[in-house]
């Protein structure tokens, strides 16, 4: 019996049904504080019944009235029910097969850009996919650039892999990962782009290309109008520590670890792009890890019936603010995801469902922030209770996830169907085996049900690889940062060890919501052109000036107002994917 700790985390442990890690490479057989807690948190803060307007009622009922007001707007417009989810797990099942029932009605969908999809589609753009490093093939180098990828926290089994490596780490900060790297590169917020470009500049203009790169004359010639002093001047990185990181790179063959956080951030898409073709640039063929997801060759456009139905409209996360205050749509559907506070105006949502303006229904295992203020609560248990197929981002495990404590709540499949069927839709997509659908997916990696099922763990075979000479084109048009006024900063964002997102706070606690500044103490105002927030500052020697650090499992000020009311609506040129790191803040005291 296996279980998969599946949530949104490169390193998808394994573990035995005695929840022990399994000694499975690269888990390691150690376990991060979360998933040590996650048998006590699964008998905390629990849904344990479904709820109309704080009324507790049968789950039955709750599909009833569900499938009433889906056939209400269903006469009137489909595309005014917004669904939207995210990786609160990521099993097959779990995430991907629900939106079934929304295409098959035609309703809206958030576009899930809110993560890694700006470098998926940077690096596609250059590679033809996404896919890169693999676990095993880190062992083969004896150096590491860690770019904006705080490893030591994020990704605690990818950072046990590295730490007889030579390390270096480009952040906007002197962070945990920084301070145990052998070098940190502190970079101005959004200028990785430049950082890059210069890089590359050094190694063309010195001869040190050794690789073969498509369309490289027009790279050359693009490089050639950006100086070193510029450069320099833009990203705060010295024409030295620009030359030694080129020279590096040509030396030692690093391979380069790009964290997902860069996408979120001013020219995000370009500087993932960029940094993608350093390596190819001096010879390391698949050189740079970012994420594998889209490489194994899993069918999730299969599990969601992207092959016959399709939602009527996307709405990008940057905007779910504007749509929802613009009146845009009047139910929205939840799994998966905390929307109220971890997406862009998630305040809106909050004002919207206050003023009776939408509907909101959340099918959560634990009492998240939206379930909270939702009209409709439905339980779903958690993945210690539940069979599902559990892929990573990282590593190229298959799990057959298997319960080990008894099932609470109903399943996201088993209640997509019902609701189907109270609506009264007998479609394909809906009366379809679900694992029959699963096996269809798993075909591509290269897996089958059965084995999956006999083997519990399964190695994919990846399809996707990159191109063995990547294309230097799309060339970036990098944006400088806007200048800091008084008082401005920009703020960023990072993770904390003991939360996954808003996961875990029924075990550690609420996290405060604390800024922490080079020069600030107390409690002070963030503004934007979208509203203000009250938070506690903290100094901090590791933050420079005209930095803000929040940890984005802390995203409720002192008020109980969602941080992210402030983020304002810019969307990623590659994929929309909202700018949350870099952004321009007012400091108010108070
Ligand atoms: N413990 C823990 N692990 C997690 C998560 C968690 O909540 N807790 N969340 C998971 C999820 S959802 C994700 S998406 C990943 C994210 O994982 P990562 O992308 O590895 O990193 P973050 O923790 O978001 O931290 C972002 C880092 O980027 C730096 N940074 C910000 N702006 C810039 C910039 O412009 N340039 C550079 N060079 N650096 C910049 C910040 O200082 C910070 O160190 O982590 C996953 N792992
Ligand atoms: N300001 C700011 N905002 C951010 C970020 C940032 O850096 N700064 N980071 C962004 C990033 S990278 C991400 S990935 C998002 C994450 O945003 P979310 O996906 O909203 O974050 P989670 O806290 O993981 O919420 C997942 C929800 O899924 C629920 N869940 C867990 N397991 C299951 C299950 O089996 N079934 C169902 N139905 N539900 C389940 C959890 O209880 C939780 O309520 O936040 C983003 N928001
Ligand atoms: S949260 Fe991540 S690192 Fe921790 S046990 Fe789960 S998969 Fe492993
Ligand atoms: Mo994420």
């Amino acid at each position: 019996m296996v279980v998969a700790c599946t949530r949104d985390c490169y390193d998808t442990c394994i573990f035995g049904e005695k929840y022990e890690p399994l000694r499975l490479f690269p888990v390691n057989g150690f376990t991060c504080a979360r998933g040590r807690a996650d048998l006590i948190r699964n008998e905390r803060n629990r849904v344990l019944s479904a709820y109309i307007d704080g009324r507790e009622v049968g789950v039955e009922e709750a599909i009833r009235y569900v499938a009433r007001l889906f056939k209400e707007e269903l006469k009137r417009n489909p595309a005014r029910i917004l669904r939207t989810d995210y990786d609160g797990n990521q099993g097959l099942l779990t995430w991907y097969y629900p939106d079934r029932l929304f295409n098959v009605i035609g309703a809206s969908q958030t576009d899930r850009s809110i993560c890694s999809s700006e470098g998926h589609a940077a690096i596609k753009a250059h590679y033809g996919t996404s896919m890169g490093a693999l676990p095993e093939d880190f062992l083969k180098y004896d150096t590491v650039v860690l770019w904006a990828f705080p490893a030591s926290i994020s990704a605690p089994h990818i950072w046990a892999l590295l730490v007889k490596k030579f390390k270096v780490a480009i952040d906007v900060r002197l962070g945990d990962t920084a301070r145990k790297s052998d070098r940190a590169i502190i970079v101005r917020p959004g200028t990785d782009v430049f950082l890059a470009i210069g890089v590359i500049k050094v190694l063309i203009e010195k001869g040190l290309v050794e690789g073969k790169v498509k369309h490289i004359e027009e790279l050359a010639n693009y490089v050639k109008v950006f100086s070193l002093d510029y450069i320099a001047s833009v990203s705060g990185v010295s024409v030295n520590d620009i030359t030694w990181l080129a020279e590096l790179y040509h030396e030692r063959k690093p391979i380069t670890l790009i964290g997902f956080a860069l996408g979120r951030s001013l020219n995000g898409g370009d500087a993932i792009g960029m940094i993608s073709l350093i390596p190819a640039l001096v010879g390391i063929k698949r050189g740079y890890y970012y994420s594998n997801s889209l490489g194994w060759g899993i069918d999730f456009d299969y599990l969601r019936g992207l092959h016959m139905a399709r939602s009527s409209r996307v709405i990008p996360m940057a905007e779910f603010g504007d749509y929802i205050e613009r009146g845009e749509v009047s139910v929205v559907y939840v799994w998966n995801e905390n929307p109220a506070i971890t997406l862009p105006g998630g305040d809106r949502l909050i004002e919207a469902v206050r003023e009776g303006r939408v509907t909101l229904i959340v099918h959560d295992p634990f009492w998240s922030d939206t379930a909270k203020i939702a009209d409709v609560v439905i339980p779903a248990p958690t993945f210690l209770e539940k069979y599902d197929v559990v892929y990573s981002y990282w590593h190229d495990y298959l799990v057959y996830n298997e319960p080990i404590r008894p099932l609470r709540g109903v399943t996201e499949v088993d209640l997509v169907r019902s609701i189907a069927k109270e609506v009264g839709i007998d479609h394909p997509l809906l009366v379809e085996d679900p694992w029959k659908a699963v096996d269809t997916a798993i075909r591509g990696a290269g897996v089958t049900l059965d084995e999956l099922r006999s083997k519990k763990v399964v190695r994919m075979k990846p399809k996707y690889l990159p191109a063995e000479e990547p294309d230097a084109l799309p060339l970036p048009n990098p944006i400088e940062p806007e200048p800091l006024k008084n008082n401005e900063v920009y703020l960023v964002f990072t993770s904390h060890p003991l939360y996954t997102n808003t996961q875990f706070r029924e075990v550690y606690g609420k996290l405060e919501p604390i800024v922490y500044t080079h020069d600030h103490e107390g409690v002070l105002l963030l503004g934007t052109s979208r509203g203000m927030v009250r938070v506690r500052a903290v100094k901090d020697p590791s933050i420079p000036p005209g930095l803000a650090l929040i940890y984005k499992n802390s995203l409720v000020d002192l008020d109980g107002k969602p941080i992210n009311g402030i983020i304002e609506p810019y969307k990623g040129k590659y994929a929309g994917t909202p700018r949350l790191n870099g952004i321009k803040v007012r400091i108010i005291a108070t």
